[in-house]
């Protein structure tokens, strides 16, 4: 009961309110996939095994209304709102945690091995920051940039924020586990490049409950964090979106990756 009371009084959530597209910027939900129920906007998808944790959508083929253009090696700010809160932007500050930007070709819907990074940002030791201070401190907003040589084409946009406050054990039915603040948007990428990053990694799939990242204790000492799933996209090599900190999915651990991950969550716990 104290876990589901602290849950309750944490309401400020958030959800991805808008886009900035190179210099036009949208309104509230254009471009971007609808929720379910506009009570529940805010609420995170908690198992990483459901398919509401991609979009945060229950039916997972409703569109958006609208396709943005965007182009390839162009900005795009996306901006996060905690709309349970009047007037606050971003996202609660105890939701400390990483911010991942994912693509995948529209025509997928989502499903398959198909999504791939193209931009992170997890904790840096330096500053002691999360990316979740970032985009607080400037208003709720992230700006990332499309692959200068992406293939040309309609694509998903998946904004994601993973809160690590509840986060020190794995998640369980609706008790603990991290938090995932995931939309999807849809955009419509021009330009001359020829690159389809490849194999992808499936979502739901890519990460475990269990998984360095996933499970994450943020009130124990810790002087580093491993952000969960493959590496970001590097422009020129199609094939750079594997690797990194698999935990399921399409990226089943050898021997070596098992035993760096057993090392990093006995560091993180
Ligand atoms: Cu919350």
């Amino acid at each position: 009961m104290p876990l589901a009371l602290f849950a309750w009084t944490v309401s400020a959530h958030t959800h991805l309110r808008e886009l900035e597209i190179g210099t036009t910027q949208y309104g509230s939900g254009v471009c971007i996939r609808p929720f379910n129920d506009p009570s529940t906007i805010d609420y995170p998808a908690k198992d990483p095994t459901d398919p509401f944790m991609r979009c945060r959508a229950t039916n997972t083929t409703v569109r958006a209304a609208k396709i943005c253009d965007a182009v390839a090696g162009g900005n795009i700010t996306v901006n996060w709102y905690a709309g349970n809160t009047p007037g606050e932007m971003g996202i609660n500050p105890s939701h400390k945690g990483p911010c991942i930007i994912w693509m995948a070709p529209l025509v997928s819907n989502g499903e398959g091995n198909v999504w791939f990074k193209i931009f992170q940002d997890g904790y840096n030791p330096t500053t002691k920051k999360w990316c979740v201070d970032t985009i607080n401190a400037n208003n709720g907003n992230l700006t990332v940039t499309v692959p200068s040589d992406l293939l040309a084409g309609q694509y998903l946009l998946r904004t994601e924020i993973i809160a690590l406050h509840l986060a020190f054990l794995p998640y369980t039915g609706d008790k603990n586990g991290a938090e995932y603040y995931s939309n999807c948007a849809e955009l419509n990428v021009s330009g001359s490049g020829k690159s389809l990053p490849s194999p992808g990694v499936a979502i739901p799939g890519v990460y475990t409950a269990n998984m360095p990242g996933i499970v994450f204790n943020l009130t124990a000492p810790f002087t580093s964090y491993t952000i969960p799933g493959p590496n970001v996209y590097q422009v020129g090599k199609p094939g750079s979106v594997g690797g990194g900190n698999p935990g399921g999915g399409t990226n089943p651990p050898c021997t070596k990756t098992k035993k760096r991950k057993r090392r990093q969550l006995s560091q993180e716990l």
